[in-house]
């Protein structure tokens, strides 16, 4: 009999479904986010390799009684689906709608909040103790990627779970692809597990002769499960799993519903930590993502029918400014090497490793070797760019600190994604680099208005010596300026943009161009604003910010970044330290957490657009707000 799934009360209802009907739940699930994925867009392909693996685990363990965390939590969306979310699944990623990511705030089956990779073993080890602690008994289980793997948190968790025999079990998703191929010793290890039919067939076999050995034949196997020599290494995939603690199962067809309810049935009878190597593939059951499964990781709207991106002219992004000018610059200075963490196209070297791969390293999701490496290659003698989103940098703080800056080290970070990202919401934003990065002394930081600007900032910074330089840039298309050859900035010197008297505006990055339409707007209301575009955050512009701030006699500061400590905190310090008392009033992110939402609607919500800006100004001069005007 063929199943309504919208009839079914799930998780629970699972457990007494019939193989045959566990099958057709996978595939209504897969059919409908195929489908709503290509109306609003979302990570797709993930998801979409662990249709099962999600049905298995929900039909076999329960939930939110046990746990499951999801790493990364971009291939969450079966989860979310088996667990109360399906009505709301088309609001996925927009404002007030549903988070692409796990979260308890959202659903009591998201047991622990997930986004950035290789946190999920931590994770499942702290929910262990705490339910061991307490004397519960609820199960707590782990879902990480092969990329997820190459992260040094997932090491450091492997590493601690064996040690402490933490009863948990980790299930290895492995597709073979981060968002594109792996990298990686691991990677390779994993791919001879994978790949070797006589590592797998070999344990089995040699289980199933010894123990039809009467007496003998269970102690034998129990005996070679604890050799760490010998026989066993020669027998036994996942060995390095074995060594670490784990008791290793697999590796399983991650698409066979009743290879992996057997499988979760044989691990949970263990008593220590566990590890399930799953095999599965990325893009599963839709041909266009299974042959293209990078462009589906994280996908726009497209046509399901031929898989194509509905918006095709992809206007050029602030991404595509930077890897075009590094190429240029790379192309002069033989010196230039590129770094990136798991995000070659995202962060727009896709081009930079084809075409100089000897100068080009993929670390894998390893934020702090990135930042570590890249400043010794600085120390000897070359000129390191590692390009990585805002967010994902906050990992490797201690480094930027203890590496690069103490050694006062001429690494440039380009940092993307720097403010307000939109659809994939709180755990992504870039909201913090402004204020991380100009607390470390030695750290120059800038921040480009437009394109233009990016390309004259990289070409500034790698050629001059003032130490670490940090450049950060937002997600989203560029002004669309023609192309110049490229040229030296004056360091630490700002542009004044407009002249005025009444109030100071002082923008850092692309709000430059929202700050200049309220400045606008205001000399018809009769209101004179000078503005200024900071371009440097650190070292400031301290002769012509005070100079007009003097001249106004009333200064608003505008950042996309998180008020504590970011750029307006800078010109505050910097009245202080002249004895300045003129009123510095700013805008940009208030001490919360900035939910999911497009761009646009976010700026708006925080003040951060033209009309955002122009009200502010118009209080600070003392007239009354108007709503929606600029
Ligand atoms: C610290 C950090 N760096 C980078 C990313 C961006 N990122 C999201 S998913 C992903 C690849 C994950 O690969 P894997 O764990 O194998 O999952 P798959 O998508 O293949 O299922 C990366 C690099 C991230 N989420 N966190």
């Amino acid at each position: 009999m063929s199943i309504n799934i919208e009839n079914l009360n799930l998780p629970a209802d699972l457990k007494k479904l019939t193989r045959q009907q566990l099958e057709e739940v996978s595939a209504a699930i897969r059919e409908y986010m195929i489908k709503t994925v290509a109306d609003i867009g979302g990570h797709l392909a993930a998801s979409l390799g662990v249709v099962e693996l999600a049905v298995a685990l929900h039909s076999y363990y329960e939930s939110p009684r046990d746990k499951i965390i999801w790493d990364v939590g971009h291939q969450s969306y079966p989860h979310k689906l088996l667990t109360g979310r399906w009505e709301s699944f088309p609001t996925l990623r927009r404002q007030g709608g549903l988070c692409g990511f796990p979260k308890p705030a959202e659903s009591e089956h998201d047991p622990f909040l997930t986004g950035h990779s290789s946190t999920s073993i931590s994770a499942a080890v702290g929910l262990a103790l705490a339910r061991d602690h307490l004397a519960d008994d609820y199960r707590v289980v782990a879902v990480i990627g092969d990329g997820a793997l190459t992260g040094g948190m997932a090491f450091e968790a492997l590493n601690h779970a064996g040690h402490i025999k933490a009863k948990v079990t980790v299930i290895l998703n492995d597709n073979k692809m981060s968002i594109g191929s792996n990298v990686g010793s691991m990677s390779a290890y994993l791919g001879r597990i994978r790949s070797d039919p006589k590592y797998s067939r070999l344990k089995e076999d040699f289980e199933n002769f010894v123990t039809r050995v009467p007496h003998i034949g269970r102690r034998l196997v129990e005996t070679a499960e604890r050799l760490k020599g010998g026989l066993k290494y020669l027998i036994m995939p996942g060995m390095l799993f074995e060594e670490l603690g784990f008791t290793y199962f697999g590796p399983v067809d991650g698409h066979d519903l009743a290879a992996l309810r057997n499988v979760l049935k044989q691990a949970d009878k263990m008593n220590g930590p566990v590890l399930v190597h799953v095999v599965t593939e990325k893009g599963k059951g839709y041909r266009f993502a299974e042959i293209e499964p990078e462009m589906f990781h994280g996908i726009g709207p497209f046509d399901l029918h031929n898989g194509t991106l509905r918006k095709q002219k992809k206007a050029p992004t602030y991404t595509d400014c930077f890897g075009k000018t590094l190429l240029e610059i790379a192309a002069a200075d033989p010196k230039v090497v590129a770094i990136t963490a798991a995000m070659t196209t995202g962060t727009g070297l896709k081009e930079f490793s084809e075409k100089y791969p000897e100068r080009f390293y993929d670390v894998g999701i390893a934020e702090q070797h990135a930042v570590t490496m890249a400043s010794a290659l600085a120390m000897g003698g070359m000129r390191p760019v590692f390009a990585v989103y805002s967010t994902f940098l906050q990992r490797a703080y201690d480094q930027i600190l203890h590496d690069t800056c103490i050694q006062n080290l001429p690494v440039l970070f380009a940092v993307d994604r720097a403010g307000i990202v939109g659809e994939d919401g709180e755990t992504h934003q870039g909201l913090f680099d402004l204020t991380y990065l100009r607390s470390i002394p030695n750290m120059n930081i800038m921040a480009p208005a437009n394109e233009i600007e990016l390309q004259n900032m990289l070409f500034t910074a790698l050629n001059s010596d003032h130490g670490p330089v940090a450049i950060r840039y937002p997600r989203d298309k560029s002004s669309g300026l023609d192309r110049k050859p490229l040229g030296l900035l004056p360091w630490g010197r700002g542009e004044l943009m407009r002249e005025g008297d009444s109030l100071l505006i002082v923008a850092a990055g692309t709000v430059l161009a929202a700050a200049l339409e309220a400045a606008e707007n205001l000399y018809w209301q009769g209101i004179k604003v000078a503005v200024i575009n900071a371009r440097f955050v650190k070292p400031l512009d301290e002769e012509l910010i005070l100079q007009w701030a003097k001249h106004c006699g009333h200064v608003l500061t505008v950042e996309e970044n998180i008020l504590n400590g970011g750029f307006g905190s800078g010109v505050v310090e910097l009245m202080e330290k002249n004895d300045l008392f003129i009123p510095v009033r700013r805008l940009g992110i208030d001490d919360q957490f900035v939910a999911h939402g497009s761009r646009a609607q976010m700026l708006a919500c925080h003040g951060l657009d033209a009309t955002g800006i122009f009200n502010t100004a118009l209080v600070l001069s003392g007239k009354q707000a108007v709503k929606g005007v600029n």
